[in-house]
């Protein structure tokens, strides 16, 4: 089956029951937009790596089939050997996952907290989507929400792409224009989001967002004395503060102004969490032209999207963002339905290996295309890719030293299987990336 036929009928079964990806805006790359925003074919010269990747597959067995929402999502219809599709296996094996939707899960457990935040303060007002399909369009992901044809977001770089038209949606604005274009006003949508990014302990290829958004009418800001924009604003904040503490009770936070394309004015919240800012929502008011699309023309509205494992880590102390995918009975036997109030106790603090590794970068080379290699080899052993050296020689040859981080949540890691792993990195980071070792 085609997947913009499945992902059209996912939508409509589902429905009835990138790092500051957005933010950056138009992020200097020349090169990059320039291949973006023409062909196919060019737009695959970046990914040099993609079908040695496939070749490598072969080694483990994956399944062939994943279920979301009662819809069957097959292998081949995501994961293909074509230079115009960058998605590996790790990542389909996680598209059946829906942590959101385990109620024992701290995903889903601060999923129905907020749920019930928003019951509470609204009386049921926000009608609520949690299984949409995670297979979009191009047009819905950006096109959609406004995103400029040659912002970085939309690059093979930064976005999992099935085929020119159709990605893993890499936020779940990816679905405000066509529940609005339904009518609907007030509504929560939960969901898996896909991103090609970096490697630590705040950021996972994998993970899950919470879009809000809420409707006024002229005769709800006209009797404030203020704009529809300023009320909106307003009462945007005054929410999602209101959600902060009702989640966390007492907890250090702060206002930073920004920049989506989809919003404006827009914000971001960040929450002090391990002695460092921890960013976890974007938010802002609606862009006109998003609600004219719709059918809202006179009216003003405000959107937000949370990142739910930024909000878990500091509601249950999670020091990791590998530990939401362990299947380890230590980690998941320590949440309960309905449990805010629990902290996680790290079963033991395995030690960390550190292997450096140097090289002559190429022209397409990107630290997204490194750790996607680095991922495929080591899975969630690798905790941390860092950049700790850079230098141009005379001859304009560029050096860069990553330091990668290796260490298990689970076990201690013996130094065979290190030195494997590195072994491996090595060899496929010179012949995936065609960098030159040094
Ligand atoms: C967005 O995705 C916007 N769609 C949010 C939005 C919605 C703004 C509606 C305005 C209106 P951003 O790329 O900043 O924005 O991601 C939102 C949140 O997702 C971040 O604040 C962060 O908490 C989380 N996040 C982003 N990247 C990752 C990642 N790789 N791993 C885990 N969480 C992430
Ligand atoms: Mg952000």
């Amino acid at each position: 089956m085609a997947v913009m036929a499945m992902a059209a009928m996912a939508q409509s079964t589902c429905v009835l029951s990138k790092s500051s990806l957005f933010r950056t805006g138009f992020r200097c790359f020349p090169q990059f937009s320039a291949r973006f925003s023409s062909s196919a074919a060019t737009v695959a010269s970046t990914l040099p790596s993609v079908n040695t990747l496939r070749r490598h597959k072969g080694r483990t067995t994956v399944a062939s089939l994943v279920e979301r929402g009662g819809v069957q999502i097959a292998r081949d219809d995501v994961v293909r050997d074509e230079p115009t599709n960058n998605i590996p296996d790790t990542i389909f094996t996680k598209l059946g996952m829906q942590l959101h939707r385990r109620n024992q899960h701290p995903i889903g457990i601060l999923k129905n907290a907020i749920y019930d935040y928003f019951d509470t303060n609204y009386e049921n007002k926000f009608v609520k989507f949690d299984d949409l399909c995670p297979i979009v369009s191009v047009k819905e992901n950006f096109d959609d929400v406004l995103v400029p044809p040659d912002h970085v977001s939309r690059s093979y770089n930064d976005t999992y792409y099935i085929d020119p038209q159709t990605v893993l949606r890499c936020h779940t604005s990816a679905h405000q224009a066509e529940i609005l274009s339904r009518g609907h006003r007030h509504f929560l949508v939960t969901g898996d989001v896909y991103r090609r990014d970096s490697i630590d302990s705040t950021h996972y290829p994998v993970f899950h967002q919470m879009e809000g958004v809420c409707v006024f009418s002229p005769e709800d800001w006209e009797s404030s004395g203020k704009d529809g924009t300023a009320y909106a604003a307003e009462d945007l904040k005054k929410c999602l503060e209101g959600l902060a503490r009702h989640l966390f009770g007492a907890v250090e936070m702060r206002w930073i102004d920004t920049y989506f394309p989809f919003t404006d004015p827009s914000f971001e919240l960040e929450i002090y969490f391990k002695e460092k800012w921890l960013e976890v929502l974007g938010c802002g008011v609606t862009e006109q032209e998003i609600l004219k699309r719709s059918g809202n023309s006179d009216n003003v509205a405000w959107a937000f999207g949370l990142g739910l494992e930024r909000l878990a880590m500091v509601l249950f102390d999670i020091p990791d963002i590998r530990l939401f995918w362990s299947s380890d009975e230590r980690f998941t036997s320590q949440f309960w339905e309905g449990q805010l109030g629990i902290k996680f106790k790290a079963f033991s603090k395995y030690p960390p290996c550190y292997k450096d590794m140097s090289f002559w970068i190429n022209e397409s080379f990107t630290e997204n295309n490194l750790c996607e290699v680095i991922r495929g080899i080591a899975g969630d052993l690798v905790e941390e890719v860092t950049l700790i050296d850079n230098f141009t020689n005379k001859k304009g040859m560029t050096s860069h030293c990553y330091r990668i981080a290796y260490r298990s949540m689970e076990r201690s890691l013996t130094d065979d299987e290190i030195n494997d792993l590195q072994w491996n990195v090595r060899e496929q980071v010179q012949s995936k990336l065609n960098v030159v070792l040094r």
